[in-house]
């Protein structure tokens, strides 16, 4: 497939906007060529600027639940905008989506909206300080929780506990309060916990990571993070950006079972608009200003478009509770398909899937954690990638992130992309 108008349009784009995209893994960095630009979408597919039509995989990286221009999202935006865009001021429409998620999600009584998945982990991660009076959190190598300084930390030599910046313009005197322990590994946690006891105030993790690929919970560990916290008062925040409203309406404290103290949200809540929210049980959410003396603010945040687009998706899973089972049976039938195909071809693989998130790595060995997804082999990818892109499906660019599919995804859809499998 030629893609001759998105090329003309990336080199248009490189002028004006730093790496010619506003999101880093739009660019195609990891798997080579040039992004595609996209012209308009509907249900699950794309259509490009070149005349393409694309099987989407990506869902927006997540919000698209029931597929792309979704009627009710759509009418809600528009009878919204035809009143005004922004007020700086509160409307009903805030507390109705509050309400409902409030209502969907266990362990939560408020929920304080923001305009992305890094300002309410941002925000959520300073509440837990404030509240707790400790500076110190534990996060997970591998584990994305948007850009935010105390998030942008890897791995410090194996001597020190705590991480190093893993981006210039983060300090070391950020780093140092960030702790890195290893996902589907208690003891590393542990071991974090005892050498820093009463300074830690937080564990926050992907309970279902999304951003090393998809990465399955091992029996226990999950368990054994929310007993570790309360053994030593940590707070347990659950970052539910890519699996809150996806993996089920309660989420992924609804499917493991295990209470989080803090839960972050994004991507879904929002229907697509620029949604963040983060919540928690009262006592906790009261130390949030204006109510308590935790700074936080936004000049959009419980922006109307927004609110309404959110209100409209949250009512549609309401209604149709069946949408999570829909998902999780086509990300079955897909991960059949092209475990069938890649065996028969005798090429080395594994496949995580949870829900409806899934993810492919070119490597036999089980991929549990951020280290075994880095040893998957990256030149497979790209080929993979690009084989699919040439017959027309859109997977996600980059070997560390997870397939999101929508309930607009046909059979055919789905036929079409294990067809496009059989030549590789
Ligand atoms: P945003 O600030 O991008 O809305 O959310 C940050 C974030 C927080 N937590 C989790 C678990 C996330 O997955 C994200 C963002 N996800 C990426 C995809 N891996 C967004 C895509 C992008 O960066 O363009």
């Amino acid at each position: 497939m030629e893609y001759k108008r998105s090329s003309a349009l990336f080199a248009a784009a490189n002028k004006v906007i730093p790496g010619g995209v506003n999101s880093p893994v739009r660019a195609f960095k990891s798997v080579g060529g040039h992004p595609v630009f996209v012209k308009q979408a509907k249900g699950a597919h794309l259509f490009t600027e070149d005349g393409h039509t694309l099987i989407d995989y990506i869902s927006s990286w997540g919000p698209l639940l029931f597929g792309h221009a979704f009627e009710p999202v759509i009418e809600a935006v528009k009878r919204t905008a035809e009143k005004g865009t922004s007020f700086g001021m509160p409307t009903e429409l805030e507390t109705q989506l509050a309400e409902l998620a409030v209502k969907m999600v266990p362990n939560i009584d408020k929920i304080r909206f923001v305009n992305s998945g890094t300002e309410a982990c941002m925000s959520a991660v300073r509440l837990a300080r404030g509240y707790t009076g400790r500076h110190k959190i534990i996060k997970f190598a591998g584990c994305y929780h948007g850009h935010s300084d105390s998030f942008l930390i890897q791995a410090g030599s194996g001597a020190v506990t705590f991480g190093s910046p893993s981006s210039p313009g983060v300090t070391p005197g950020t780093a140092q309060d960030t702790l890195l322990a290893r996902y589907n590994d208690i003891e590393s946690v542990r071991s974090l916990v005892v050498a820093n006891a009463d300074e830690i105030a937080a564990i926050i993790v992907e309970p279902v990571p999304g951003n090393m690929g998809c990465i399955v919970p091992e029996s226990g560990f999950l368990h054994g993070l929310r007993d570790l916290c309360d053994a030593h008062n940590i707070l347990l925040l659950f970052d539910e950006v890519m699996t809150g409203f996806r993996l089920a309406k309660g989420g992924a404290q609804e499917t493991t079972s295990v209470r989080a103290d803090l839960v972050m949200f994004g991507k879904v809540i929002g229907g697509g608009l620029p949604v963040g929210a983060f919540a928690a049980r009262g006592e906790i959410m009261s130390h949030l200003a204006p109510e308590g003396p935790v700074y936080q603010a936004g000049t959009l945040s419980g922006n109307p478009l927004a609110m309404a687009a959110g209100l409209a998706m949250l009512q549609s899973i309401e209604n149709d509770p069946q949408v999570f089972r829909r998902l999780a049976d086509k990300a079955a039938s897909v991960h059949r398909g092209i475990e069938s195909t890649l065996r028969e071809k005798g090429i080395p693989h594994t496949i995580n899937r949870y829900g409806s998130m899934l993810s492919v790595h070119f490597d036999e060995e089980p991929v549990v954690d951020f280290e075994s997804a880095a040893r998957a082999n990256n030149d497979t990818f790209k080929r993979y990638f690009h084989h699919m892109l040439d017959r027309g499906v859109y997977l996600p660019p980059s070997a560390f992130e997870s397939y999101f599919l929508n309930d607009a995804l046909s059979e055919a859809d789905i036929d079409k992309t294990l067809t496009a499998l059989k030549d590789f």
